[in-house]
Formats: C-alpha cells, sequence, structure tokens
C-alpha cells in the first residue's frame, strides 16, 4: 500500500503532494512499482496534530481521487462524507485510524458501497497520544481492541472477509510498545483477519540511531517491514514502494 499525503504537514511527506497532479502522478508511479493500492489522505495524524475540516479535507483529497480512475484507491479518512465521495470514484477500501470510534455514520456507508475496510487501533488521540502511553499487556490490549472494533463492523453490515486490522505503530506507543507490537503479530493474527502494519519511517525507527529523531531512515523502514513480514503481517503501508517491494519479495523469496 503507497502512500499520498495530500497534507501540508504529514509528518514524512508533508507538502510533497499538495498539487493534486502531482499527487496523482505519485499514485500512478508506486502502482507501476508494485503497489498493489495507494492510500489517499487529506488529514495528518501525526503526533500533536489537531485534524481538518471536513471541507478542507475534501478540497485536498476529491481533486486526487477524480485523477485516479482504475488506479486501486484506499481513502485515509475517518469522516463518513470524505469516504462516501471515495467511494463514489472508485475506492475499494476505507483506512480508518479511528476504527469507526470518530463518525458514528461511517460503518453504514463502507457497508453500503460494499466496501474493504482497515480497523487500527489508537490509545488517546492525536494531539497527546505520545504522553506516556501506557498498557499492562501491549499485544493482548491491542488485540481485545481490534476484535471488538471487528464486531462493531460486523454487526454494521461490513462482512468479516472485508476488514484487516492494524496495531497501530506510533498512535499511542512507545518505541518498545511497537516492537512488542510487532514482536507478538501472532496474537493479532489469531483473530483471524490479515494484518497491516504501518512502519514506514515512523520516528521509532529513527531514534534507534538519535533520540530526537523525528523519522525513520528507509533502510530502518525495510528492515521492520521484513520482521513484520516474517511475523505474518500481509499489508505494508509505505512511503518507498519500490524499495519496499524488493525487499519484500527477497524476503519471500529466502523464506518460502
Ligand atoms: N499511519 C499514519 C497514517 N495512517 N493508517 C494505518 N492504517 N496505519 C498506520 O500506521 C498509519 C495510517 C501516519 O503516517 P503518515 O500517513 O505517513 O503521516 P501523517 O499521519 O502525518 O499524514
Amino acid at each position: 500500500m503507497g502512500i499520498v499525503n495530500v497534507t501540508p504537514d504529514s509528518f514524512s511527506d508533508g507538502g510533497e503532494h499538495l498539487d493534486p497532479d502531482v499527487a496523482a502522478a505519485a499514485a500512478r508511479r508506486m502502482v507501476a512499482e508494485g503497489a498493489a493500492i495507494v492510500d489517499v489522505g487529506g488529514e495528518s495524524t501525526r503526533p500533536g496534530s489537531d485534524g481538518v475540516t471536513l471541507d478542507e479535507e475534501l478540497r485536498r483529497v476529491i481533486p486526487v481521487l477524480e485523477q485516479l480512475e482504475g488506479v486501486p484507491m484506499s481513502i485515509d479518512t475517518a469522516k463518513s462524507e470524505v469516504a462516501r465521495r471515495a467511494l463514489e470514484l472508485g475506492a475499494e477500501l476505507v483506512n480508518d485510524v479511528t476504527a469507526l470510534r470518530g463518525d458514528p455514520e461511517l460503518a453504514g456507508v463502507v457497508a453500503d458501497a460494499d466496501g474493504y475496510l482497515c480497523l487500527m487501533h489508537m490509545q488517546g488521540e492525536p494531539r497527546t497520544m505520545q504522553i506516556d502511553p501506557r498498557y499492562d499487556d501491549v499485544a493482548g490490549e491491542v488485540a481485545a481492541f481490534l476484535e471488538q472494533r471487528l464486531s462493531v463492523a460486523v454487526a454494521a453490515g461490513i462482512p468479516e472477509e472485508h476488514v484487516c486490522l492494524d496495531p497501530g505503530i506510533g498512535f499511542g506507543k512507545t518505541a518498545e510498545q511497537n516492537f512488542e507490537l510487532v514482536r507478538r503479530l501472532d496474537v493479532l493474527l489469531a483473530l483471524g483477519r490479515p494484518v497491516l502494519v504501518g512502519l514506514s519511517r515512523k520516528s521509532s525507527l529513527g531514534r534507534l540511531f538519535d533520540p530526537a529523531a523525528q523519522t525513520g531512515t528507509l533502510a530502518a523502514s525495510l528492515g521492520a517491514a521484513v520482521a513484520a513480514y516474517d511475523r505474518g503481517a500481509s499489508v505494508f503501508r509505505v512511503h518507498d514502494v519500490r524499495e519496499h517491494v524488493e525487499a519484500l519479495a527477497a524476503a519471500g523469496a529466502v523464506c518460502e
């Protein structure tokens, strides 16, 4: 899954894709490089961020989606109206970092369109989530949360087979908690759904080398993706598609 953030403030690629033509070209390039789907988002959820209005989010993403007819697309949003318009324009999957807690209408919109859904775990909210996150058992608590959100999705009419689950790397977690989640991915896989991971350029990877790092390097992202693959992750949300396709293909060739 290639990332196309149409935002001025995303943590690693903010401002790169604000022009719809540039964003659409980046999405097409990612698919040419081997992405199975591109995830278009108009709201940064980086630590400390505040969110954007519906009008602003629509203004950012709709002109991009309109140019991507025929390209496999996902929409990174928690807003039902953004999801509805994206699904009408051909998006197949809604990537909701609030796991259906942000907008009560979202589940119905996905169900009505027969869409796919990614449910992600987050402790707290982006503005404050990195202030002292705490768990007794991070893998067990994240799995229990995702199991409960999966049942909410199914009760709203979204088939279980249309849902993938995401531990939410960096969303209310310390670096060690993020790594433990990847190490213990079997606890999430036991829920029976594909697991998506978003490790790409996340600051936990950068902080292995520099305590003040805000982003992780490409090499660290590839290492972490391969480790997650080895633990059973099957969808990788990444900025650098070609490099991840090559790294994961090599890991697959060696492991299988
Ligand atoms: N991470 C980010 C945004 N959306 N969605 C899922 N399912 N999983 C993730 O790990 C995830 C996500 C944050 O990364 P990015 O999009 O690069 O930055 P920003 O939120 O600042 O736009």
